[in-house]
């Protein structure tokens, strides 16, 4: 690691018009945390800043959905969002707000300077104007027909239909969502960045200085260079914002994503008033930025135009962003509330930060995107934290305390295996800083839990419950590493699960340690004195994940189809049958084929099941059977009829049948 005198790292300043879910703490604030716990156990000077992002269109765009001011929607979802992230334990050394008065002054002045160099280009253009609302629109509150796909709702900067990103004036009949009215085009003047102009500074040191940036972050930033480089208006006609600082500009605000980046410049100074230079403007200052993928062109190319722009600030050294995170195999959405909230998992479940963080970070969208399931997260806790590492870490204390009092045991002599499992925490740590060095935390997260699997393995090798009937020297020995090993195991993990490493160390009565110590058999010395065993995870039950199953499920029923006539419903002919056969249809994943006695006659019929049961689970089981429904030919055989299932909340398909067993043949009515 190139050694720098001090670590600046931000992380993304979250919108305040929503709380924050997962998806924000797996793609920025938990790897930003682990980065940052690790570089302040190695002893390095390192600010962390982050906050809340508070202007722009999207905060005044739910202030209008629920009808209160934008200051009320930020007052709310920033104390929300800071409460949220303080109980996962994300370790900021400040989290302000972009409303706040130093920030105002900072952007404000920032941009003053810009302008006063010459930097700017005054440009006057033709925007849209709501005549009855007498105000200019931003692009997400002109709403039109989109001249690709003729969607009617499309908005004018996107169409959401066709994924199209338009202009507003490409919009086929456009209307203001404001006041419905027809808008109208109006000069407005407005201050541009020359973006072009920095061109062969940000290909030299981007393409150039940093082709170590991961390839998602570098191959976006290539892209955009080579797309070529256009001026981007810094100013918007809003009255939400920071009022542009300039005579003329009465009105208009700067634009959203002008001021929130040198929001971390305001944090630091509000945390740091006298040395916050030393941080932004010293080359032995490291800046590294957090982020999602979606902010990188302005991490990555806006911003950093801004800052050589003006001159005296040092860029970024890396910007680590990462992929997006995927829920139950769908998009994040928090417009349709497909999500975790943050809030809401601290309420469902209490003491379990640790558990998310570890399977946020075991899961990572570092390369690509990424999925969370909720399955996936019950059986990392029960099967990993649970049985690898708290086990291993109960295991020990239980016999420490049992065979030895609850004192750390002498040690005489140590065997060469004992010294290999000594060497093998060296070679973590090094691994771990080496991954954590370069942005690679689901890595790190993975050598440190393989520690703990060696923890059993150790144990399970040495049978220290079997050695003490004989050798209660050597059962002290195994019992003696053992502990260094779960002392070395709660170290290694504080970075990344910071509660239960606490526990830990409380239980081991660990003294403060030096990560440098880290690998040494020593940490816990002889007759050192333990506390009682406590357990450092426990399982994750199944009501608890189906509980969040059914709440994201129902959030996919569908609406009630159209009314139909009753004697619509009573041309289907639905009875009470018995599988009497079933087998697989070759060659298909999905199909079964049965043979279904349905009281009338015995027929074949085909359904989709095979994944989910096999043929045994269905031989004698009874179904109800759409009788008349017309035969379909499926690979070849034809069906006469079809099975009725519902599915439950993991999507696995569920017999609908009558509550007790009835006669083949009886209908459903
Ligand atoms: N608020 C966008 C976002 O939340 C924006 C980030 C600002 S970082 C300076 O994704
Ligand atoms: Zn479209």
């Amino acid at each position: 690691m190139k050694e720098y005198k001090r670590y600046m790292v931000t992380s993304a300043l979250p919108y305040a018009n929503g709380p924050v879910h997962i998806g924000h703490l797996a793609g920025v604030y938990v790897p930003a945390d682990i980065y940052v716990r690790y570089l302040r156990l190695r002893g390095k000077d390192v600010v962390f800043v982050g906050g809340s992002d508070e202007h722009g269109v999207p905060i005044t765009i739910k202030a209008r959905k629920e009808g209160v001011s934008p200051k009320e929607i930020v007052e709310r979802y920033h104390a929300l969002i800071k409460e949220s992230f303080e109980r996962f334990g994300i370790s900021f050394d400040i989290y302000s707000r972009t409303t706040s008065a130093i920030h105002h002054q900072t952007a404000s002045d920032f941009f003053r300077t810009l302008y006063d160099k010459g930097v700017f280009v005054e440009k006057e253009t033709e925007q849209y104007y709501d005549e009855e609302a007498q105000q200019f629109l931003a692009d997400r509150y002109i709403t039109g027909e989109c001249p690709h796909c003729h969607n009617e709702r499309a908005y004018g900067d996107q169409c959401e239909k066709c994924g199209t990103s338009l202009n507003p004036t490409d919009l086929i009949n456009p209307h203001s969502a404001l006041s419905g009215s027809v808008p109208v085009l109006r000069a407005t003047k407005h201050w541009y960045l020359p973006l072009e102009n920095y061109d062969p500074f940000l290909r030299n040191w981007i393409l150039e200085e940093h082709k170590e940036w991961k390839p998602n972050v570098y191959g976006q930033c290539k892209s955009w260079l080579d797309l070529g480089l256009q001026p981007r208006a810094v100013t918007r006609d809003l009255d939400w914002g920071i009022p542009v600082p300039i005579e003329g500009a009465e009105g208009k605000v700067l634009y959203v994503w002008f001021d929130a980046p040198i929001g971390y410049i305001s944090n630091t100074r509000e945390l740091l008033p006298d040395t916050w230079q030393d941080y932004w403007k010293s080359d032995d200052s490291c800046l590294v930025h957090f982020i999602g993928k979606d902010n990188i062109v302005f991490h990555c190319i806006i911003f950093p135009a801004m800052l050589k722009a003006e001159g005296s600030y040092i860029l970024p050294h890396n910007v680590p962003a990462n992929e997006f995170l995927n829920l139950e195999d769908n998009k994040i959405s928090t417009t349709h509330n497909w999500a975790v909230w943050l809030h809401e998992y601290l309420n469902d479940f209490p003491g379990k930060e640790d558990v998310l963080r570890y399977v946020l970070t075991a899961n990572a969208p570092e390369t690509k995107d990424n999925n969370f399931t909720w399955k996936d997260f019950q059986d990392r806790n029960n099967n990993e934290l649970v049985a690898i590492y708290g086990n291993f870490v109960n295991r020990v204390m239980v016999l420490t305390h049992k065979y030895f009092g609850g004192r750390t045991p002498e040690v005489s002599i140590r065997t060469e295996a004992d010294r290999e499992t000594l060497q093998k925490i060296a070679l973590t740590k090094e691994n771990v800083e080496n991954a954590l060095e370069n942005y690679r935390f689901r890595e790190a997260l993975k050598e440190v839990m393989n520690l703990a699997r060696l923890g059993n393995k150790y144990l399970a090798d040495n049978e220290p419950w079997k050695t003490i009937e004989t050798d209660k020297a050597r059962t002290g020995a195994i019992l003696n590493l053992s502990l260094q090993l779960a002392a070395n195991i709660a170290l290694l993990f504080d970075p990344f699960l910071p509660f239960s490493s606490a526990k830990l160390k409380n239980m081991l009565r660990l003294p403060d340690t030096a990560w440098e110590r880290i690998g040494e058999g020593d940490i816990l010395p002889a007759g050192h004195e333990l506390n009682q065993p406590a357990l450092l995870f426990d399982k994750v039950e199944n009501d608890a994940i189906d509980k969040q199953l059914q709440r994201l499920h129902a959030l996919k029923t569908a609406p009630a189809k159209k009314d139909i006539p009753f004697d619509e419903f009573s041309t289907m002919d639905i009875r009470i049958g018995t599988i009497l056969e079933a087998s697989k249809v070759p060659a298909t994943d999905k199909l079964m084929k049965l043979l279904v006695d349905t009281g009338i006659d015995r027929r074949t019929v085909v359904s989709g099941i095979a994944q989910h049961f096999s043929p045994k689970d269905l031989i004698g089981k009874q179904a109800s059977v759409l009788v008349n429904l017309a035969p379909r030919k499926l690979k070849g055989i034809v069906s006469q009829g079809m099975l009725l299932l519902t599915e439950d909340a993991a999507g696995k398909p569920v017999f609908v049948v009558p509550e007790r067993a009835v006669a083949n043949g009886t209908a459903i009515s």
